[in-house]
């Protein structure tokens, strides 16, 4: 962490990037970094690559959409990433900027900054930042609190999943010593669900298909079963819970057309390790949680190839 404490104390410009699609944990962290650097007497912009979508809408305020802007930055600050490719059109930021640091924890990460603070062991970014916060003397805000209790609810799953480890748990205990509203928190990320998209998620439960005796379950979308209920594809997202909640579930898998990309996510319940099947279709995450976009024409061919990779796996 020595080389981002330094970077961090050095910077004079900053532009803060999440990942595409960016998630609780991206957001959050991008926010409490830019609070962080304010608490320095810094400034600092983060562009995300499309617009928040409606389920993190309330984490909006402070994220410009990239539109190719060209000015150049000293640091580029990049969170929640784990490669290059995951920045899309804003690598051209990265490339302009004076040095990167790559801050993450997905065991996948390619290393790709100039300084790279990668934590597999961490549960989110977000704890990472919390630890930087602390390292750093710096006086964190109610809000930085906020979006740091955020960031790491969102990856844990409210602290259920397997990545919460006692000092996550610890962190968040210091964050909610800052006086933030924990259940609130909670309810916007998880308890908050439009009526269309349980109606949408109903359906999608009816349509689970199960493979090797229910140890693999997986659910799939497209833009048009989406649009029956007013939704736009993009915006629907976890629909791998569906399969991963039911029990008997080893590896659930969601299979999402995404105007021809086809986009996988894959969670893991037991001993397997889904990063490795994600990795082989060129993407990447944790053992428990990964994606990817895979080359294939469309669903059906996509859930071959999940079968057979996620197949592997099981034995
Ligand atoms: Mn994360």
């Amino acid at each position: 962490m020595d080389g981002a404490e330094e970077l961090i104390k050095k910077a004079r410009s900053a532009v803060i990037l999440p990942h595409v699609n960016a998630d609780g944990d991206a957001l959050g962290s991008c926010l409490a970094m830019a609070e962080l650097l304010g608490a320095l007497g810094k400034e600092a912009v983060i562009y995300a690559e499309e617009p928040v979508g409606q389920r993190l809408r309330f984490m909006a305020d402070g994220i410009k959409v990239y539109g190719g802007e060209t000015e150049v930055y000293d640091t580029c600050i990049v969170l929640d990433c784990g490669d290059r490719e995951r920045l899309g059109e804003r690598a051209a930021l990265a490339d302009r900027a004076g040095c990167v640091l790559n801050i993450d924890h997905h065991k996948t990460n390619t290393m790709f900054g100039d300084v790279n603070y990668v934590d597999a062991q961490a549960s989110s970014t977000g704890e990472l930042i919390a630890g930087l916060y602390g390292s750093l003397g710096a006086e964190m805000s109610a809000a930085a609190a906020g979006y740091l209790y955020t960031a790491i609810c969102s990856d844990t799953g409210c602290f259920a999943y397997s990545n919460t480890s006692p000092k996550t748990m610890r962190t968040a205990a210091e964050l909610m010593e800052k006086g933030i509203d924990h259940a609130a928190a909670a309810r916007l990320l998880f308890d908050s669900v439009p009526l269309e998209t349980e109606l949408f998620k109903a359906e999608l439960t009816g349509k689970i298909r199960s493979y090797f005796g229910g140890r693999l379950r997986i659910v799939s979308a497209d833009p048009a079963s989406a649009e029956k209920y007013g939704l736009d594809i993009e915006d629907v997202s976890d629909i791998v819970d569906i399969p991963r909640r039911i029990c008997g579930t080893e590896i659930a898998a969601s299979i999402k057309d995404v105007n021809g990309m086809i986009r996988v996510s894959l969670r893991s319940n037991g001993e397997a390790d889904v990063s490795e099947a994600a990795q082989a279709f060129g993407g990447g995450g944790h053992a428990k949680a990964a994606g990817c976009t895979v080359e294939a024409s469309d669903i059906a061919e996509a859930e071959e190839m999940v079968v057979k990779a996620c197949g592997e796996l099981l034995r």
